[in-house]
Order: C-alpha cells, then sequence, then structure tokens
C-alpha cells in the first residue's frame, strides 16, 4: 500500500457558523478528489461542519486530552470528538507546543488516547529557526518523531505532518531541497520503526498556498499537506486540493 494522498486544513482559532459557507463552496469546487480532503476545525464546529460535509470530506479536531474522561475544564477527549463525527485529531501542532509547553511524551500520550478512541492523529513535528540555524535540524526532528509517536502507531492511525516552525504563518517556505532532506528523514526512521511506516503519510506545513502547492507536492516522500491560513477560504484550498 502506497501513503495515501492527503490535504489537510487546519482552521486554528477560525471561523464560527458562518464560516461553514465555505464548506458549501469547497464541495461544489471540489473535483474529483484524487486525495482524501480533511478540515481540522475549531471544536464548536466539528459537528456543524460533519452535517455540512456530508461525507464529502473528513473533520477533524486540533487537540485532545490524553485522559478518556474526567475533571479537566476546558478539555476535549479523543472519544468527544469521534463521537462530533470527527475522524482525526491534529497533535503536537507547534502552536500547542509554545502556547500550552506540550512535551513529546504528552503528544505521545495524547496520540495514544487518540487511537482508543478510533481517531487518525496527525502528529506534527518541527524545528524552530534557531534550531535550524544551529545544523540540528535533523536531529529535532529525529527525537520529536521518537518522543511523539506511541508504540501501535500505523499507517492507518498516524499521519505526520513537517512544520518548519519558522514557516508556520510566515508565508517563508523551506527550500526544496530542505523539505526533501527532511522527509527522507522521517520516511527512513517511520519505516525502521514502524511495519508499515512506509505506508504513513507524511504532509509537509507551513505556508503552502495555490501558487506552491504544486511544486511541494512533486517532492519525494511529500504525500499532502497540512494547510492553515489558505485552508479557510474555498477559493485558496480548492486549488491546493486540486495539485494533489
Ligand atoms: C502551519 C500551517 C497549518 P499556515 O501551522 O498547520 O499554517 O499554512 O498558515 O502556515
Amino acid at each position: 500500500m502506497a501513503p495515501r494522498k492527503l490535504a489537510a486544513g487546519n482552521w486554528k482559532m477560525n471561523g464560527t457558523l458562518a464560516a461553514l459557507d465555505q464548506i458549501d463552496q469547497l464541495l461544489a469546487d471540489l473535483p474529483a478528489a484524487g486525495c482524501d480532503v480533511l478540515i481540522c476545525s475549531p471544536a464548536t464546529l466539528v459537528h456543524p461542519m460533519v452535517v455540512r460535509a456530508a461525507g464529502k470530506l473528513a473533520v477533524g479536531g486540533q487537540d485532545c486530552h490524553a485522559k478518556a474522561s474526567g475533571a479537566h475544564t476546558g478539555d476535549i477527549a479523543a472519544a468527544q470528538l469521534a463521537d462530533a463525527g470527527a475522524s482525526h485529531v491534529i497533535l503536537g501542532h507547534s502552536e500547542r507546543r509554545t502556547d500550552h509547553a506540550e512535551t513529546d511524551a504528552q503528544v505521545a500520550a495524547k496520540s495514544l488516547a487518540a487511537h482508543d478512541a478510533g481517531l487518525i492523529a496527525v502528529i506534527c513535528v518541527g524545528e524552530t529557526e534557531a534550531q535550524r540555524d544551529a545544523g540540528e535540524t535533523l536531529d529535532v526532528i529525529a527525537a520529536q518523531l521518537a518522543g511523539s509517536i506511541p508504540d501501535g502507531a500505523t499507517a492507518t492511525n498516524t499521519v505526520i505532518a513537517y512544520e518548519p516552525v519558522w514557516a508556520i504563518g510566515t508565508g517563508r517556505t523551506p527550500t526544496n531541497d530542505q523539505i526533501a532532506e527532511v522527509h527522507a528523514l522521517m520516511r527512513d526512521r517511520l519505516s525502521a520503526r514502524f511495519a508499515d511506516g512506509a505506508d504513513m503519510a507524511l504532509l509537509y506545513g507551513g505556508s503552502v498556498k495555490p501558487g506552491n502547492a504544486a511544486e511541494i507536492f512533486a517532492i519525494p516522500h511529500v504525500n499532502g499537506a497540512l494547510v492553515g491560513g489558505a485552508s479557510l477560504k474555498a477559493a485558496d484550498f480548492g486549488p491546493i486540493i486540486s495539485a494533489l
């Protein structure tokens, strides 16, 4: 089995019910999809988006708690996302690692909770600009992969997203060679650790837009994208999906 291609949107903390009009537009414009399409919405929009998408695209959350339930005010359990109709959840995004001091171990525990609830974990890794400038990128990515992915991950329940922190929302993207180098490392490490690691989908994320998507998708071991700002408008996300 080859890795499945996935165009994933990350709406971050954007959107109210009115934004679901973008789903209507996206579905109207969507070509016969040559890839899976996913939008990870704010928790408030997961169920309404599932209803609006009517099975034509997948919907995910953006975080979940490591515990199945309990006294954790403001958090959301993986099973609650699944109950709302989500199929995926983003975990370990750099904005969570920075804003909430999430560690690799916590990301692994959350990923395990996601798997237990039947969700596909979209686990994010990425180096800071200082780490890249110090020549530490490959070591950082290898350590994040080792620490953030739980045993039991498979190509069916796990997707990995490489998102260089310095490329997120900045309009800056790595060179094709820089993306290729990291994706090759990820493929090697995943293949060495997991029986079906060669089939795990690897996404690139960080300032993906209609104008650079096709070039990024042509890079070896890039099986799709995790798209932030450009996923908010169907007019931008549609062409990215078509490029994959
Ligand atoms: C990286 C990405 C989506 P953007 O965070 O996860 O966001 O495409 O806005 O850089």
